[in-house]
C-alpha cells in the first residue's frame, strides 16, 4: 500500500544495514534477480554460480544438499561474490528454538553465518528464533529474512501465521529486513521490508510437487515484490544458464521499470 520508490531511493534511507547494501547492488546493478542454485555437486555448484554471476543481485544456496561440500566450497563461491558483486542467501529456514538455532547458524560443518550474508527463519517456533539467530548474525553484520508466506500450493503460511509473523519483524528491524512472500507486506508508508519471492518461471506453472509459478509481471507489478528467485527456470537446461539468467534479469527488472512509471 506504500507510495512507490525506486531501490536507490529506498537505500538511502533504509535503516537496516542488509537492507541497504542489498538496494544499492540491485540500483548498481540493475538487477532484481535472485538465482536459486539447487544442485547437489560442488563443481556444478561453482560454475553455475560463475555464469549466473553477472545477472544477480543474491545467490541462493541449499548448503546441505552438496554430496561434496567442503570449506573451499565456501570460500570459492565468497570469492565469486566479490568478483560478481553478488550476496549470498543460504535458504536455510531455521525452524527451531532459539538455543539450538544458534547452534545451526554458527555452528556444525557449514557454520553458515560466517559466510552467508542472509539467510531466512520459519516464524513457527515463536520470537525466540530471531533472538537466537540475531545473537549470532548481527555482530557480522548479517540480515534475516522471515518466511511469510510460501509459494507451493497448500501451504499453511496465511491469514494470522502471515500477520503475526510481519508483527515480528516490525520488532526486530536491526536483524529482520523483509520476508519471503508472495507479496508486498508494508503496512505503511513508513514501513520498508524487502520481499523475495520464489515460485518464479516462464514456461511453466508447476513442478507436480506442489511448486506454483507466476511470472516477473506478476510478482513485481501486480504484486509489489522486490526481489524474484527463479531456480530450475534457470539452470534447468544446462547449455542455457547465461541465456535464461539473462531473460529473467531482463524481465524483472523491465516489470521493475513498469512499476516505477505507476
Ligand atoms: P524453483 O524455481 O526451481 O522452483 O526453485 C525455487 C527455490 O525457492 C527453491 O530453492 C525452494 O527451496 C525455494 N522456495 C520456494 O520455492 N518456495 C518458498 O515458498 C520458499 C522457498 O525458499
Amino acid at each position: 500500500m506504500n507510495t512507490f520508490k525506486t531501490y536507490g531511493d529506498r537505500a538511502k534511507s533504509h535503516s537496516n544495514a542488509c537492507a541497504r547494501s542489498l538496494l544499492e547492488l540491485m540500483e548498481r546493478k540493475q538487477t532484481n534477480l535472485s538465482v536459486a542454485v539447487d544442485v547437489t555437486k560442488k563443481a556444478e555448484l561453482l560454475s553455475i554460480a560463475n555464469a549466473v554471476g553477472p545477472y544477480v543481485c543474491v545467490l541462493k544456496t541449499h548448503i546441505d544438499i552438496v554430496d561434496d561440500f567442503d570449506q573451499d566450497l565456501v570460500e570459492q563461491l565468497e570469492q565469486l561474490a566479490k568478483t560478481h558483486d553478488f550476496m549470498i542467501f543460504e535458504d536455510r529456514k531455521f525452524a527451531d528454538i532459539g538455543n539450538t538455532v544458534k547452534h545451526q547458524y554458527g555452528n556444525g560443518i557449514y557454520k553458515i553465518a560466517s559466510w552467508s550474508h542472509i539467510t531466512n527463519a520459519h516464524t513457527v517456533p515463536g520470537e525466540g528464533i530471531i533472538q537466537g539467530l540475531k545473537d549470532v548474525g548481527l555482530p557480522l553484520g548479517r540480515g534475516l529474512l522471515l518466511l511469510a508466506e510460501m509459494s507451493s500450493k497448500g501451504a499453511l503460511t496465511k491469514g494470522d501465521y502471515t500477520t503475526e509473523s510481519v508483527a515480528m519483524a516490525r520488532r526486530h528491524q536491526d536483524f529482520v529486513f523483509g520476508f519471503i512472500a508472495q507479496q508486498q507486506m508494508n503496512q505503511t508508508d513508513d514501513e520498508d521490508f524487502i520481499v523475495m519471492t520464489p515460485g518464479v518461471g516462464l514456461d511453466v506453472k508447476g513442478d507436480g510437487l506442489g511448486q506454483q509459478y507466476r511470472t516477473p509481471h506478476q510478482v513485481i507489478v501486480d504484486s509489489g515484490c522486490d526481489v524474484i528467485i527463479v531456480g530450475r527456470g534457470v539452470y534447468g537446461n544446462p547449455d542455457q544458464v547465461q541465456q535464461q539468467s539473462a531473460r529473467y534479469r531482463d524481465a524483472g527488472w523491465a516489470a521493475y521499470l513498469e512499476r516505477c512509471q505507476q
